[in-house]
């Protein structure tokens, strides 16, 4: 990488130092070339950075402005400052050991008075982009359009009453998805903050639902048409911004997906903190999209359980990521996923490392989490408890249950004969949980 001016002042790449350091710059268990199983951690891990939290979020909440102020943020016009932040930001990617970021077209480039002009603006950032992805080696987790901020989208994009904004989000989104491609975005995310409703009063939920599907069957199309290979992912939100979001939770978007035949071109980011909204834990998010074959990427973060809404805080919670973890390599990883950083600073967090130890700890969470999870897997103490708990179903009347050899009379004159009353067998739960504490107080 060429040598530029620093934008972190003293702070250096942050190093792996152990579990024992006390240095707070340091990794203390994310050790990003440690070989396991002949790949790195870094290739293990996928970690992405989030560039409209990191780079464009500035502690503003609802009551009030921005607390956070970047020495970056400066420069003749909006180009230049985002030409600078974005080096900037590609200097903390290396800097963290980060092989992948993230973004929104217009967390990058500023939006301009026209499409056209917001698109001439784009291509301008996209072109600084590439030429720091080359410089530094980090690549593009995916893109995504933001269909959600401008008030032209305030009843939605592809879910609004109005056609003519379906047809501007489209004409968006077929933007994002050239700039994604020429990235080499490895997946587009489809997140539907205002793809929902406030009030049925005015609302045709069948008509917008379908108007919708159209909407991802038309990007399917204009993937192929461009040659963009890279997994379309969904990301499931049940409300916030809008009361209900169409797209609520994994098992809503798979039965979407399947209705309208869209399940084998799309899989699912499952973000902690909106699996926590819909009133389920991030672990029960991660085995319903992985029984559908549709475990597509993590959005890392965690909610705050005395708040009702996307906190979007750094995960330090070991014990739910190692259960997440146990899930996700259990079905195989995530493919061409990642875990992304969809996670930021709190408003009273003003300062420069701040940045870093924020990741640092999101990361080592992570790291420590995916070396209990292969601990606990190898030596698959809960997975021949679970194998053993449905045993009765691997032979007899039981085996021809599951291979529907059997039907309700056999089952009766079973139970009425030989059968008679099932004798309880405890589910063990407190063992299971006892067990659980002692892989995680032991750790990696
Ligand atoms: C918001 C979402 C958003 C998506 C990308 O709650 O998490 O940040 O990840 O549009
Ligand atoms: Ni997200
Ligand atoms: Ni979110």
């Amino acid at each position: 990488m060429k040598k530029t001016q620093s934008h972190f002042g003293r702070i250096g790449q942050i190093a792996y130092d152990g579990a024992k350091s006390e240095n707070a710059l340091a990794f203390k268990h994310y050790n990003p070339d440690e070989v396991v199983d002949g790949k790195t951690m870094k290739e293990h891990l996928r970690f992405s950075i989030a560039y409209w939290h990191s780079f464009r979020g500035v502690g503003s909440d609802p009551f009030g402005p921005g607390t956070i102020q970047r020495p970056w943020e400066t420069g003749k016009d909006a180009i230049s400052i985002a030409k600078t932040r974005m080096d900037a930001a590609f200097e903390f990617f290396t800097k963290i050991q980060s092989p992948f970021w993230c973004f929104h077209d217009r967390d990058i480039a500023p939006e301009g008075r026209s499409l056209a002009e917001s698109n001439k603006y784009l291509d301008a950032i996209v072109a600084h982009a590439k030429q720091l992805q080359k410089a530094t080696g980090v690549r593009l987790l995916w893109g995504t359009a933001n269909l959600f901020s401008n008030p032209r989208f305030m009843a939605g994009a592809s879910t609004n009453p109005d056609a003519h904004v379906f047809a501007y989000a489209a004409a968006q989104v077929k933007k994002a998805l050239e700039v994604t491609q020429e990235l080499g975005g490895e997946n587009y995310v489809f997140w539907g903050g205002r793809e929902g409703y406030e009030t049925l009063l005015n609302t045709n939920l069948k008509r917008e639902q379908d108007h919708f599907a159209a909407f991802l069957q038309m990007a399917v199309d204009y993937a192929k048409e461009i040659g963009f290979a890279g997994q379309f992912l969904i990301e499931p939100k049940p409300k916030e911004p809008t009361k209900h979001q169409y797209d609520f939770d994994c098992a809503t978007c798979i039965g979407f997906l399947r209705t309208y035949n869209l399940h084998k071109h799309f899989k699912l980011n499952i973000e902690t903190n909106h699996a926590t909204l819909a009133g389920h834990t991030f672990q029960h998010e991660i085995e319903v999209a992985a029984a559908a074959g549709l475990l597509g990427s993590i959005d890392a973060n965690a909610g705050d359980m005395l708040l009702g809404w996307d906190t979007d805080q750094f995960n330090t919670d070991v014990k739910e990521l190692t259960l997440a973890m146990v899930s996700i390599l259990k079905a195989g990883g995530l493919g061409s996923g990642g875990f992304n950083f969809d996670a930021k600073l709190r408003r009273q967090s003003t300062d420069l490392d701040d940045l870093f130890i924020a990741h640092i700890g999101g990361m080592d969470a992570y790291a420590l989490a995916f070396k209990i999870a292969r601990r606990i897997l190898a030596e698959g103490k809960f997975e021949k408890f679970v194998a053993d708990r449905y045993s009765s179903f691997d032979s007899g009347f039981g085996k021809d249950i599951e291979k529907r050899k059997i039907g309700f009379k056999e089952l009766e004159k079973l139970v009425i004969g030989k059968l008679g009353e099932p004798t309880p067998k405890s589910g063990k739960q407190e063992y299971l949980e006892n067990l659980l504490n002692q892989y995680v107080v032991n750790g990696a």
